[in-house]
């Protein structure tokens, strides 16, 4: 019984008494952090003090010159016209240095200066020889002829195939700003043109996204978390499963403002014990002095399984709260006990399956009863084969710790993303162009890839209890995305794209995408126009006025002037617009939110004060401070029953059990993965490869600026190896070493360290594509895009997220000559 223990106990006696008993003395020693040093504060004042720290920010400065961007926001600082610096905006709590290379970025070589076309496609249109994507040279054309070229295509191709015959499917980190987004706008113009095939779902959580919706009847990964302040007085334990806290809170979707660093500095401070099961020692590990389990990859549902299964037998769970707030726990018992498939999930059967050993397991299920415990839970857990299981087994959980309501307990899935658990300010919403109305209802499970979309015209694929068929793609239409860097299984997706007739692509960069489009359009950064955007995601404390700085380069355009101009040329540039022009839409925007605060009796000043001040700050309440995920849950069931169809948190769904996925039973299980250790590909290829989101940079973006010196080995992205892994095979710190499977291959530089766990290497997603042989499929990446290797699957029939982390590999020393990296230049250029 969980919580019960410590009835009568006060909490921080009862830390202190765990730590000096050493609970760390049952882990194995490998897994050993140096927990005997964290010291209880002293409780006196304490939390008054962390409150105060967390409230922080400021000095604020009115100025013209604020804008923002994926990093934070800030002031730029202009010089005869030139941006050369860029200082943070105040409400910006731990400013990330990742900024500092925004100035570089604008004026990278990479840039795209004019609109260009693939030499072929220019001379034979959709008959062009369409393997020669990627490799051939390029033509600069007018903006007039390529705005004709483009609009030219899309009347073709609606008249021939139809609108499902255009995908729009393009999603993803874009630049911040309400009016720029180019997906929205891509979708925008095409819905007034008669529709497209979109995607549906999040590359990023489609897998936690689509079960948990089952499980609690919320989605979880973008949801408001029990705050910050709230642990930092309650919690006595956080289990990380693969949340990387420091490394990932740098960004957000909209401008960060960072809360989570303070907020970990007052966990660290007040002593708050910490476990991070991950293959690798994370920053935040480090940080916060974390015992460090590192299990297997992809074998977190054994491992909580087995914890699960102490909690039973030890009778350290929580039964009351699983008959009042939980249905279903019985047939998972079942399955626990093994009854129901003859195998007991003890600690002795889950160490073989995570290396982890059985004495860890039980001494972590005991510190998990003995105090109050949060379990938060990264993503990278979910992207992998069968991911649904791991986001489900752990709600299952903390069902059995029972604490899911309590302040500082339970479970939160985005602690580790743009600030989750920041608490949210009393503020309007700010609302953005919006996409409209798409007449084609078709939407492709995008999680999955588009390779499999465009490869199988007529395919019927499973997702989440429906049915979707493939419509016959003619034409790529992507804007602010990079598919050639973020897509699993490059050769297979540069196979699959040779399969439309016409490829477009917007980016302000010579991207590998960009390269292997037929028609390219240049786009500004944030900083050659307007926007306007709140901050930040989660805590919702400002509106900032994104300025311009510098004049567009070359002749970059943004998205909005891009889609303006085709809408003209298609004949409905009136209702593209609505009349607007960029400072008409922000402005706009602003109005429609001050009318919401008056509603809510909030004050801001009028559009052109605003926009001369820069940003306006709204409250947060103390309310928010103390805000407890599912406390009203906990409170009233009957009166505040979850969204799932028993109103209780379901263990066991007959929802699921309906569709009859031999992919994704209806309770959380134990499920092999395609690829991992413990299987039998493991002999061919031996070694398990993670793709965290890189601690520098944003996916691709970042990696053509001075920043990339910071982290590459030898001129490419580095790849973690154990020392043991690398002495077995002559492998030195700052070789350029070779990654492979039967799926592709990359160099990378290898970084020897014991941060990562024999048997795993570590290569970060995001280096830029640089392939040795140009649009060829089974191409060398020179330079170290891991998704050269990865594979194309989806989870299960339930989500089909993509696999990113469920990867086989080997690594061998490179023995030739080291081909020079080539992946920043722009690519080569025909006259026209
Ligand atoms: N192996 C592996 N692969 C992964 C992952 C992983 O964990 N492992 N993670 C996946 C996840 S979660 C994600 S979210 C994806 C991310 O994948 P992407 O979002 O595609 O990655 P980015 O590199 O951020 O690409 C954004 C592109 O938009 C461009 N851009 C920026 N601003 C603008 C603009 O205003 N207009 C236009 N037209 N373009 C603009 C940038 O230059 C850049 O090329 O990667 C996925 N891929
Ligand atoms: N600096 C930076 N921050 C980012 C991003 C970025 O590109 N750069 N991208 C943002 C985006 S779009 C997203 S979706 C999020 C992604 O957030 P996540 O998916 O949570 O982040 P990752 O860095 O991929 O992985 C987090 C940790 O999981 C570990 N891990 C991998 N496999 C396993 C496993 O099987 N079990 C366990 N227990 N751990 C495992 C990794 O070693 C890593 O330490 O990050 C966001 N934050
Ligand atoms: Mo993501």
């Amino acid at each position: 019984m969980g919580s019960k223990h410590r009835k009568g106990m006060e909490r921080r006696t009862f830390l202190k008494s765990v730590l000096g008993a050493g609970a760390a003395s049952l882990m194995a020693p490998s897994l050993l952090g140096s927990r005997a040093s964290a010291q209880a504060a002293p409780a006196a004042n304490a939390a008054a003090r962390y409150a105060r720290s967390l409230d922080w920010a400021g000095p604020l400065t009115p100025s013209t010159r604020l804008t923002a961007s994926h990093w934070g926001a800030f002031l730029a600082q202009v010089e005869d016209g030139k941006l050369v610096g860029v200082k943070p905006f105040g409400g910006d709590r731990a400013p990330v240095p990742m900024l500092q290379a925004l100035p570089g970025r604008v004026y990278a070589r990479s840039r795209i200066q004019y609109p260009m076309v693939r030499e072929g496609f220019l001379k034979k249109g959709a008959r062009s020889d369409r393997s020669q994507r990627g490799a051939e040279r390029f033509v600069r054309v007018s903006w007039d002829d390529a705005l004709d070229l483009v609009a030219g295509e899309l009347e073709r191709v609606k008249a021939s195939y139809g609108n499902a015959s255009i995908f729009a499917g393009s999603l993803d980190w874009h630049s911040v700003g309400k009016l720029h987004n180019a997906p929205t706008l891509l979708r925008r113009m095409l819905g007034l043109f008669g529709g497209y095939t979109d995607n549906t779902g999040d590359f990023s959580v489609q897998a936690a996204m689509t079960i948990l919706p089952h499980v609690t009847g919320n989605i979880e990964v973008y949801d408001q978390q029990t705050a910050w302040p709230t642990i930092i007085e309650n919690t006595d334990l956080i289990v990380l499963f693969g949340a990387d806290l420091i490394k990932n809170n740098q960004i957000g979707w909209t401008p960060p403002d960072h809360y989570a660093y303070p907020a970990l500095q007052a966990v660290k401070e007040r002593g708050i014990e910490v476990v991070s099961v991950d293959p690798r020692l994370t920053d935040t590990a480090r940080f916060l002095d974390a015992d460090w389990v590192a299990l297997r990859p992809n074998t977190d549902v054994a491992l909580m399984l087995a914890i699960a299964h102490t909690l039973y037998t030890e009778k350290l769970y929580d039964e009351a709260f699983l008959k009042r707030y939980t249905v279903g726990f019985d047939k998972f018992l079942d399955y626990l006990l093994g009854k129901s498939d003859g195998q007991p999930k003890t600690p002795e059967w889950a160490a073989k399956i995570t290396e982890v050993p059985a004495a860890t397991i039980r001494d972590l299920a005991r510190r998990m009863a003995r105090g109050r415990t949060m379990l938060m839970g990264g993503w990278a857990i979910q992207r992998q084969d069968h991911g649904e299981q791991a986001p489900w087994m752990l709600v299952t959980l903390a069902a059995m710790l029972g604490q899911v309501g309590l302040p500082g307990g339970g479970f939160g899935f985005s602690y580790h993303y743009a600030s989750g658990g920041a608490p949210a300010a009393n503020a309007p919403v700010l609302s953005g162009i919006s996409a409209g109305d798409n007449p084609v209802k078709t939407a492709i499970p995008f999680a999955h890839g588009v390779s499999d979309l465009l490869l199988n015209p007529g395919k019927t694929v499973d997702y989440n209890g429906e049915k979707v068929t493939y419509p016959d793609i003619k034409l790529v239409y992507w804007a602010g995305g990079n598919p050639f860097s973020h897509q699993m299984d490059k050769n297979r997706l540069i196979q699959a794209w040779q399969r439309p007739e016409v490829t477009i692509v917007h980016d302000i960069f010579w991207t590998s995408s960009a390269k292997f489009a037929d028609i390219v359009l240049p786009v500004t950064t944030t900083l050659e126009r307007n926007d306007i955007d709140n901050m930040s995601e989660y805590t919702n404390q400002y509106i900032l006025a994104m300025h311009k700085a510098v004049d567009p380069l070359f002749e970059a355009r943004s998205d909005f002037e891009i889609f303006a101009e085709l809408s003209d040329r298609l004949g409905f540039g009136r209702k593209f617009t609505e009349g607007k022009d960029e400072m008409g839409w922000i402005r706009s925007f602003y109005e429609e939110a001050r009318k919401q605060a008056k509603a809510m009796k909030l004050s801001m000043p009028d559009f052109d004060t605003f926009w001369e001040t820069g940003y306006v700050a709204f409250p947060v309440p103390e309310s928010a401070k103390q805000y407890v995920r599912y406390g009203d849950f906990r409170k009233d069931p009957d009166l505040n029953p979850l969204g799932t169809p028993s109103g209780k948190i379901e263990i066991y769904s007959r929802t699921i059990e309906k569709f009859g996925y031999d992919d994704c039973p209806p309770h959380p299980t134990w499920l092999e993965p395609a690829e991992w250790l413990g299987g039998a590909k493991a002999k061919r290829y031996p070694l398990h490869l993670v793709s965290p989101h890189p601690k520098y940079r944003l996916h691709s973006q970042l990696d053509n600026t001075w920043i990339r010196d910071w982290y590459e080995v030898n001129e490419r992205e580095p790849v973690w190896i154990h020392p043991d892994d690398a002495r077995a095979r002559g492998i030195a710190h700052g070789d350029v070493v070779r990654i492979f499977n039967d799926r592709g291959a990359l160099l990378a530089g290898a970084y020897v360290t014991d941060r990562v766990r024999r048997g795993v290497i570590a290569v970060h997603e995001g280096a830029w594509y640089d392939p040795d042989e140009p649009g060829k499929p089974g191409a060398l990446c020179k330079h170290g895009n891991v998704n050269t290797v990865t594979m194309d699957k989806g989870t299960s029939k339930l989500a089909q997220g993509n696999v990113a982390n469920t990867v086989l590999v080997e690594i061998e020393k490179y023995e030739g000559p080291v081909p020079r990296v080539t992946a920043f230049e722009p690519p080569a250029q025909a006259q026209s």
